[in-house]
């Protein structure tokens, strides 16, 4: 059957990769600052097929956060330093590395703390990535497309492409469909394609268990968050119903008092647009110096406000953006826009 969505690679493309891995010996995998499910399953999904290969290969894989505590569970995210409590270890393994693997972003800065040591780094840049826009001058190797649903699809078919299926075994399986299960919302956003069920069947083929992966993303809620949750749908809450647009504002003052931080605040922008009558949402979450403004939308182009407003970027209907402007000033900035476009 023919797979119209499925990636295709350039022969050229993977006989250069293919080289490239066969050669090296030091290997550096990130991704994209507060890292989400595609994030930390493309890395660790990709070191495991590559650890499987490649068994002498010195594989370091590395956030700028370290491993969101959501996805500890995950196989090898254990390993996964953190660029800013290990920072000196992170600096010296992309300098030391042959090729680094920049996963799920489309620019350097996105790197956050690690994007200055990345830059820096002289091995041999690679991209795989589904994002629009890639910085073409930041990597050597880029492998991008925006029209598949999630790094972690990308990724499952560049590994089939370069090694075939059965390179990947079930840990890096259980990898790439989390990935590819969070950045689809469960199969259920508009990337949902016929290639992403292609790809979750071969991932389940390996013999994982996907009620198990749900439970470990869907139903991980503590008290305290849920009752933050509660707490910021009452009292955060503002609904401007001319403009189809919701938009939380969380203060500091609010997640300290609930003892949440961002990797709690995961997921409560999709609130808003849970209301039939709101076609586009945002969440304001101030940080120290700095504002955090997820935004997600039904059809609404949600990227081009990120972009234009605030510098920041993502997908057409899931984009984020860091605002250095205090909360007030951010909310007043991004409904001040809403209400006038
Ligand atoms: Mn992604």
């Amino acid at each position: 059957m023919a797979l119209s969505s499925k990636p295709e690679f350039a022969v050229g493309l993977l006989c250069h990769i293919k080289a490239m891995v066969d050669n090296a010996k030091r290997v550096v995998l990130t991704a994209h600052t507060h890292a989400d499910g595609d994030a930390v399953g493309a890395v660790t999904g990709l070191m495991s097929v590559l650890g499987r290969l490649y068994p002498d290969l010195n594989l370091t894989p590395m956030l700028p956060q370290g491993c969101p505590r959501q996805f500890e569970w995950m196989p090898g995210a254990a390993l996964i330093l953190s660029g800013e409590s290990e920072r000196e270890r992170c600096c010296q393994a992309l300098a030391e590395a042959d090729m680094i693997f920049v996963l799920d972003l489309n620019t350097p800065s996105r790197l956050d703390n690690l994007a200055q040591p990345f830059t820096q780094a002289t091995g041999h840049k690679i991209l795989v990535d589904h994002h629009i826009s890639p910085d073409q001058a930041a990597f050597q190797t880029i492998i991008s497309d925006h029209t598949i649903s999630s790094t972690c699809e990308l990724a499952t078919w560049l590994v089939e492409a370069l090694w075939g299926a059965q390179a990947i075994g079930s840990e890096a399986a259980t990898c790439f469909y989390t990935g590819m299960r969070t950045d689809t919302g469960g199969f259920a956003y508009s990337n949902t394609q016929p290639s992403l069920y292609h790809a979750a069947a071969m991932l389940i083929g390996t013999g994982i268990d996907p009620a198990e992966i749900n439970n470990r993303i869907v139903n991980i809620f503590s008290e305290r968050r849920l009752r933050f949750y509660g707490y910021a749908i009452s009292n955060c809450l503002t609904v401007m119903a001319e403009q189809h647009f919701a938009y939380f504002a969380i203060s500091l003052d609010v997640q300290r008092h609930f003892g949440v931080g961002y990797e709690d605040m995961d997921g409560l922008v999709n609130y808003t647009t849970l209301m039939s009558d709101i076609e586009f949402g945002a969440l304001i979450r101030e940080e120290k110096q700095r504002c955090k403004v997820s935004l997600r939308s039904k059809h609404t182009d949600v990227e081009s406000i990120a972009r234009q407003l605030f510098g920041g970027g993502g997908h057409r209907k899931a984009a984020g953006a860091t605002s250095t402007l205090p909360l007030a000033e951010t909310v007043e900035k991004l409904t001040q826009y809403v209400a006038s476009r």
